[in-house]
């Protein structure tokens, strides 16, 4: 990709949403950590996925941040410039590629499916999470149009076979349940629907004319707004939907948190 001028604030706007990703995923890294000793045993797993995924991507924004800062210089003339330092991009992708997989896996988890439902389950979303973004990174580092929609598209095969299966996974996973647990489960399906339907909406913006400096900026705010919202948000419903759960068991939610191992 070829990095264009920027004004002096939309550069700044790009480089203070990394950062603030940043720090939404070490404070979530902080809070999911510390949240798993209010959990039962069973629920554990999923909160484990929840701070490696946020701890995955907090080092990948660090690099990010990076990156973007030494791609671009100043002028005299307060625009941003390319410095002749490319803008690693891959950074995301490859943080994609480990954390969508365990996004996907913590759903599962705090389902509480059958064990072979949920192996099965989870062995098929992995690898169609994986194609998803193998097949999406092609597109996402040309300049040329049919390249990016011709990837974009069979990038969404996968991505449609995940949504719908988590979608009526989670329906039938709902129904079991006490009414509060219910509806959490229902929120997480609209929360998973919309932060993933935007990660699509934002690849597509080049293809819609939205072009140079207006896309390269779109692209990395929106990217960084869905990841925050679809690993910070999402780590806290599955938190929630464990808690819920326990309430309903009747098992203790009160446990003090216990500092020394047995
Ligand atoms: C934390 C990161 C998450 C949840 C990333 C999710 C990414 C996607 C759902 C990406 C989907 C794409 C398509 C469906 C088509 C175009 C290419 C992608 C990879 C942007």
């Amino acid at each position: 990709m070829t990095l264009p001028e920027l004004s002096f604030g939309q550069f700044q706007l790009v480089y203070n949403m990394l950062s603030l990703a940043i720090a939404a995923m070490v404070a979530s890294f902080a809070y999911f950590v510390m949240a798993r000793q209010q959990l039962s045993a069973r629920f554990r797993p999923a909160m484990i996925m929840s701070s490696l995924v946020v701890g995955i991507a907090g080092y990948h924004y660090w690099r990010i941040f990076n990156s973007w800062d030494a791609a671009y210089m100043l002028t005299e003339a307060g625009t941003y410039v390319a410095s002749g330092e490319p803008f690693n991009d891959a950074y995301r992708y490859v943080d994609w590629l480990l954390t969508v997989p365990l996004l996907v896996a913590e759903l599962v988890a705090v389902l509480a499916l059958p064990r072979e439902r949920r192996n099965s389950l989870m062995g098929r979303l992995i690898v169609a999470s994986a194609l998803m973004i193998g097949l999406g990174y092609p597109g996402e580092i040309t300049d040329d149009f049919t390249t990016r929609a011709v990837w974009g598209a069979l990038s969404t095969v996968p991505f449609v076979y995940i949504v719908y299966m988590l979608w009526v996974e989670l329906e039938r996973a709902a129904a079991g349940n006490d009414d509060t647990t219910r509806v959490l489960l229902r929120n997480t399906r609209l929360l998973l629907l919309a932060t993933w339907g935007f990660y699509p909406i934002a690849y597509m913006m080049p293809l819609f004319g939205v072009g140079g400096a207006s896309a390269v900026v779109a692209l990395q705010v929106g990217y960084s707004v869905a990841d925050i919202t679809a690993k910070c948000g999402y780590g806290l419903m599955i938190y929630h939907i464990a808690r819920s759960k326990m309430v309903a068991a009747g098992e203790s939610v009160e446990a003090p948190v216990q500092v020394a191992s047995k």
